[in-house]
């Protein structure tokens, strides 16, 4: 494989703890212990070795012992703690954190319950592909040592079962040399594409007996090989004949790294291959969005219609990781196989499991090179003999202010301003809300979006949101989140910890006041029934009394800005917003929108009911 291959597959975002973080929640009076003396003083020690920077949390007695030993023993330095209100929202700032530098951090959760809270962000992380090392603890395996009642019923016979089905592996080790084996395997296994959120639980005996032994130094880089993969030469071949003799090539941009090398090479074959490019809004930007040869505006759902044309018209399809290749397919040509080759670049296929069908429908193939976008392109263009250029998008136009609508303040007035406000800065949208219209914000560079939640759990916005900006803190990128207000309220308390660790990061609250996208589900239903649509608003509505946003935030430490209920008000808000940020604050803008989708989204979501 080559070097720049190599390269392409890791993110350029720097995975050490920020220095001013390190300042925050600083133990005092340590002594000074080199080795481990009890059983968590080892698995604390192997998560140094790791180089696993922070460990988000929330605590319990389940793990007493291993969070004594990264206070007490490590110091809380690599890693560092990062107190989270629910655990929902630590595993999901793992995730967001994963999102921009492509390698897990920690989280860690108390025995079954905090576990159970957890489930929805490893869901999320296991549909997104993206690695999170969680650990867990149970109360003594061994029944004679069980504190009564407590420990009786913080103790499963199988913990890991709540998550198996969407982890990709999961270990409860017996051992201190065992959980130092379980860490290495856990963090090599998440980090192995596809990557995914792995499970480790901790027997609280275990974690707080002495240590009878040292146990054997270990070089843990040895035990955690690179696991780069290359495509066969002959598949690459195939793939490369059909591409020359393709007339009207379409590329699908799907699950690929935030590397900008990467970003160069997909711009690089597009343009050999002048293929039309679709990308979508469930997953980082892939490609320029105002390329020439970007053929659609990105949807979040099922693919918009320009962008089924431009399928339609393909004679050759270079899927690269799409999420749902099968549903292209499906919306596209029905039933009917394509007509069009289809090379696939993807191994996703690797890690499908029996419980959860979010590996989609079985497209057709005709060319698979079961690697990764960001190892087989680079190989498709030596292979087509392109020269690969850094790729440099036209400066935007200038201009003076935003074009905001006349009428009721909608989403794309906020997203408009917000762009406007933002100005030459490069932002990194970590989160988009449901309503987001693809068309008004164009992403330039592979960090400008670094996508959805992942699985459609609703409340993973807040968290991912302060992940992406705790791995952007100090890279000169501005974190920016639109996050719907059902999505916010859900896992809002995310703010608290972005303000304690002093996470500078703006979120901007598209509130319309309703869990809006059901109302659409509504009006779909009672229109197919015949009955009135105008009630569709019954409990979804999150009013009388409307909830204050921007005083929930600053109650959490963050500056609260809105409600803002003028289109002429957003700009100088955002202004405000992003000085706040920019100062090192969080900051959080409560924008009241009126409840609707962009006319595409909403066509899409009524489609078939006109005439009820
Ligand atoms: C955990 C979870 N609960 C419920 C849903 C169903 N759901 C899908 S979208 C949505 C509304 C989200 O509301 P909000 O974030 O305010 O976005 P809006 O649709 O109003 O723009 C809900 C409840 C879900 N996907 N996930
Ligand atoms: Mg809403």
């Amino acid at each position: 494989m080559s070097t720049a291959t190599a390269k392409a597959a890791t993110a350029e975002i720097s995975t050490d703890a920020h220095p001013t973080l390190k300042e925050v929640d600083r133990p005092a009076n340590l002594t000074s212990e080199n080795a481990p003396a009890w059983g968590s003083d080892v698995i604390a020690e192997t998560l140094r070795d790791l180089k696993i920077p922070y460990i988000a949390l929330n605590p319990g007695a389940s793990y007493r012992g291993l969070h004594d030993s990264i206070v007490n023993f490590l110091g809380n330095e690599m890693p560092q703690m990062l107190l989270c209100l629910h655990e929902e929202v630590a595993v999901s700032i793992a995730h967001g954190y994963a999102k921009v530098t492509g390698k897990a951090m920690a989280a860690a959760v108390h025995s079954n319950v905090g576990l159970f809270h957890a489930t929805m962000a490893f869901f999320n992380a296991w549909c997104d592909r993206m690695p999170v090392v969680v650990l867990g603890a149970t109360g003594p395996v061994d029944a004679a040592k069980r504190r009564p009642w407590i420990d009786w019923i913080h103790t499963a016979r199988d913990q890991g079962a709540i998550v198996r089905d969407f982890t990709k592996w999961d270990d409860q080790p017996a051992s201190p040399a065992a959980s130092r084996e379980a860490l290495l395997r856990g963090t090599w296994i998440a980090n192995t594409a596809p990557m995914g959120p792995v499970y480790i639980n901790f027997d609280a005996e275990l974690q707080e007996n002495k240590l009878v032994e040292p146990l054997a130094p270990i070089d843990p880089a040895r035990y955690m090989p690179p696991p780069e993969t290359a495509p066969s030469p002959e598949m690459v071949k195939k793939a490369v004949a059909l591409l020359k003799g393709a007339k009207n090539p379409v590329i699908l941009c799907g699950r690929v790294s935030r590397s900008m090398d990467g970003w160069n090479q997909r711009v690089a074959l597009a343009e050999a291959l002048n293929a039309k490019v679709i990308t979508e809004l469930k997953i980082g930007a892939s490609f320029p969005t105002d390329h020439p040869l970007h053929a659609a505006v990105p949807g979040g759902s099922a693919i918009p219609p320009d962008a089924q044309a431009a399928v339609k018209a393909a004679d050759v399809i270079l899927n690269l990781d799409w999420v749902d290749l099968g549903g292209v397919f499906k919306v596209t040509f029905g039933d009917a196989m394509p007509k069009a080759k289809v090379i696939s670049v993807t191994n996703d296929f690797r890690i499908h499991r029996g419980w959860s069908m979010d590996y989609q429908g079985l497209p057709v193939v005709d060319v698979l090179l079961p690697v990764t976008p960001d190892e087989a392109v680079p190989e498709l263009n030596k292979a087509l003999g392109v020269t690969v250029k850094p790729y440099q998008p036209k400066p935007l136009p200038k201009r003076d202010k935003p074009d905001l609508s006349s009428g009721k303040l909608v989403v794309n007035d906020l997203v408009r301003a917000l762009k406007f406000a933002c100005g030459d800065r490069d932002v990194t949208l970590s989160h988009i809300s449901l309503s987001w219209d693809g068309a008004t914000w164009p992403f330039r560079h592979p960090l400008d979006y670094v996508g959805s939640e992942g699985g459609g759990g609703v409340g993973g916005g807040p968290g991912n949101a302060v992940g992406a900006a705790l791995a952007l803190k100090g890279s000169g990128r501005l974190s920016v989140a639109v996050c719907g207000d059902g999505d916010f309220m859900m896992a809002n308390t995310a703010v608290w910890t972005a303000a304690h660790y002093k996470i500078p990061l703006l979120i901007v609250v598209a509130n319309n006041r309703s869990f809006f996208n059901d109302e659409l589900h509504q009006e779909r239903v009672a229109r197919i029934r015949s009955r009135p649509p105008e009630n569709r608003w019954i409990g979804q509505r999150i009013s009388e009394p409307d909830i204050d946003i921007a005083s929930l935030a600053r109650s959490q430490g963050a500056q609260g800005f809105g409600p803002v209920f003028k289109q002429g008000d957003l700009v100088s808000t955002f202004q405000k917003a992003i000085a706040a940020v920019e100062a090192g604050n969080v900051a959080v803008v409560d924008v009241r929108v009126e409840p609707g989708y962009s006319a595409v989204a909403t066509a899409a979501m009524l489609r078939g009911t006109e005439k009820n």
